[in-house]
């Protein structure tokens, strides 16, 4: 037929409808402006239509501006989001997601069954691509998270032993299982009472009866494991369900890298290891990608508060000259190498690794990590050393990226002993009164005080003691149980324990100042309890376990929850009004594990996160292996 311009619709030619070269042209422009219409029509559409989706790609629906690492990203944020329970997140909680409807599974049985069963489970048959290279997988997060490539059945096989143990960690003396229940009894207290005042809030406000800023539900994440081994099964399935349909991670407020990694990635990727849901690994790794924007600066140290959103990160006000962390991204290396081997997308494990590398190349003080460091030159900002505040992860990471690599992760290793043995040169001092502490390093003058926080370090040199040099291991546990023991005498005589106490002036782990009496219902001292009974199985750790129990319930214990104290001096105590959502997590978890046999969660097989949430030991070697996968049925 006769040429029509190069346009030829399905049965009509308009050389057929006889028209001419100008009518054509015409009716040409026509037609490419309609198109054009239709195609910018699509953005004006909600994110959630399908046919937006299809057209338009991720980027073009929500740009992601990083910052550049200049200066201008520093903007003000007044307080640290990690004493206000979590981030300062704006906007509703959204209900995007809505359409993630699968019913949650009803009881643990019924998840032990489909795990270890011989029912086909799509999540549990997909295997690790083996003849995949490295250079084919993706070596950026343009590509995202690959989910198909774990097997969680696999995974299964390589434990040691079922997570649960025996009987979910029952213990066989009967005392101990009384002091159990009543833990158990706590959780669900302090649950219901979030779910019916404050449910959707990041915490309960347990005095005022409502919930406290922000509406991404960190009680409720940072609570899914913890329910879960506790056998707390109704409310773990009100957990997943507000996870399927209200958790929405594309809240447009700033967050901290460090707070949302602790809680939300190492919450999620917890409850995906213990469960199997695909559900959990979806969110940890949709959330991983969201993070990855804020290691956009020169050294590729990141920065500590992002915009999930846009992707806009910045440093935080209160931190000397832009400055990032110590604690804060020293404390990501668990979560991201898990995230790697979730999406086998590289790209986290070399961020982490990153950050590793320029710790190993600067010098350090004294063989010191100073906390304060610029994401832009890679250089120390200022000479204050802690284990407690601002420092205090940091540590706990190295020793725990070691035991989680299966041991194999060397540099991790050496790093962490060397730190150990300048803190031990450096910080660690006796009292007069004989009490061992960790004191504060200013450029070389020593502050004699000791956090709160610093408290977990008793567990941490526990738990590394057995990899340390042979001549050193008995010393290890020896000053292990003595910083425990210093953080047991601080606890008095509420039998709770200030935020932080002197070593001067007559003090003996006493808080002098007003400001320092605080107990905010912190895991560390009863996080070193738990990891000292495990260690040596002493009876007095689950006596001061036990105290510390009947502490919260007399103080802390009000009519709707349970609530910091604001002066751990005064027996008639004044309450802060806030269910901490570390309470749930950690202090509860910790208590419940101390009074369970060391079959539940047992430490051949886990290392628990900061935020005490527990991630399995990555066991490359049975991971490679395919006859381990008969295993999987007796577990
Ligand atoms: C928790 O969020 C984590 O344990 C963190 O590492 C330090 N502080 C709180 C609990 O005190």
């Amino acid at each position: 037929g006769e040429k029509t311009g190069g346009l030829d619709l399905p049965g009509v030619s308009a050389s057929g409808m006889g028209l001419r070269l100008s009518q054509k042209f015409v009716f040409l422009l026509f037609l490419s402006g309609l198109v054009t219409l239709c195609f910018g029509a699509l953005f004006f559409l909600p994110d959630s239509v399908r046919l937006k989706r299809i057209f338009l790609s991720k980027t073009e629906i929500q740009p992601v501006t990083v910052g550049s690492g200049s200066e201008n990203d520093v903007r003000e944020h007044l307080k640290r989001p990690k004493e206000q329970g979590m981030t300062s997140a704006k906007g509703e909680t959204g209900t995007k997601g809505k359409s993630l409807s699968r019913k949650p599974s009803v009881s643990h049985e019924a998840t032990e069954e489909r795990l270890a069963g011989g029912k086909a489970q799509e999540d549990l048959t997909l295997s690790r691509s083996k003849t995949e290279s490295a250079s084919e997988r993706a070596t950026s997060s343009d590509r995202g998270a690959n989910s198909d490539t774990f097997s969680y059945q696999k995974f299964r096989g390589c434990l040691l032993k079922a997570p649960l143990g025996r009987d979910n960690g029952k213990p066989g003396d009967p005392q101990t299982n009384e002091r159990r229940e009543k833990v158990k009894e706590m959780m669900k207290f302090a649950w219901d009472n979030y779910k019916r005042y404050a449910w959707g809030k990041n915490e309960l406000r347990p005095l005022t009866r409502n919930g406290h800023i922000g509406n991404i539900g960190a009680s409720i994440i940072d609570s899914l494991d913890t329910l879960y081994i506790m056998g707390l099964m109704e409310e773990y399935n009100d957990a997943k369900e507000w996870v399927q349909t209200n958790l929405d991670l594309n809240s447009n407020g700033e967050a901290s890298l460090f707070e949302v990694n602790i809680r939300y990635v190492g919450g999620l990727l917890s409850a995906y290891y213990l469960t199997g849901e695909e559900l959990f690994k979806n969110k940890a790794m949709e959330l991983g990608e969201k993070l990855l924007p804020a290691f956009n600066t020169p050294t590729g140290i990141p920065r500590g508060v992002i915009n999930l959103g846009s992707g806009t990160i910045w440093s935080w006000g209160w931190a000397s000259a832009g400055s990032s962390i110590l604690a804060e991204f020293g404390t990501l290396h668990l979560e991201f190498v898990h995230l790697t081997e979730l999406s086998n997308n590289p790209v986290y494990t070399e961020k982490v690794m990153n950050i590793r590398k320029l710790l190993n190349k600067i010098e350090k003080p004294h063989g010191l990590y100073p906390n304060f460091l610029s994401p832009v030159s890679g250089n120390w900002v200022q000479h204050h050393v802690s284990i407690g505040g601002l420092g205090d992860s940091f540590y706990e990471y190295l020793i725990k990226s070691y035991l989680m690599s299966d041991k194999t992760d060397d540099d991790a290793k050496r790093m962490y002993y060397g730190a150990l043995e300048a803190i031990e040169a450096n910080l660690v001092q006796k009292s007069p009164g004989g009490l061992t502490y960790m004191a504060e390093w200013r450029g070389g003058i020593l502050d004699h005080k000791m956090g709160h926080l610093a408290c977990f370090s008793g567990g941490m040199i526990g738990i590394g003691a057995d990899d340390g040099a042979p001549e050193k291991r008995q010393h290890y546990l020896d000053l292990a149980a003595e910083i425990t023991h210093t953080c047991h005498e601080s606890y008095t005589p509420t039998k709770l324990g200030p935020e932080a106490f002197r070593f001067d002036g007559g003090a003996e782990a006493t808080a002098t100042r007003l400001s320092d009496r605080y107990y905010i219902l912190r895991p560390e001292v009863i996080e070193s309890y738990m990891y000292m009974w495990r260690l040596t199985h002493d009876p007095k750790y689950r006596e001061w376990g036990w105290e510390a129990v009947e502490a919260l319930e007399q103080h802390c214990r009000v009519e709707s929850g349970f609530s910091g104290i604001r002066d751990v001096y005064t027996m008639t105590v004044s309450h802060d009004n806030m269910q901490q959502s570390f309470f749930l997590s950690e202090t509860l978890k910790y208590l419940y594990l101390l009074f369970s046999d060391d079959d539940l969660l047992p430490l051949e097989d886990w290392v628990f996160n900061t935020e005490a949430h527990p991630l399995p030991i990555i066991r490359k070697s049975c991971l490679q292996d395919e006859t381990t996968q008969d295993k999987t049925v007796s577990k």
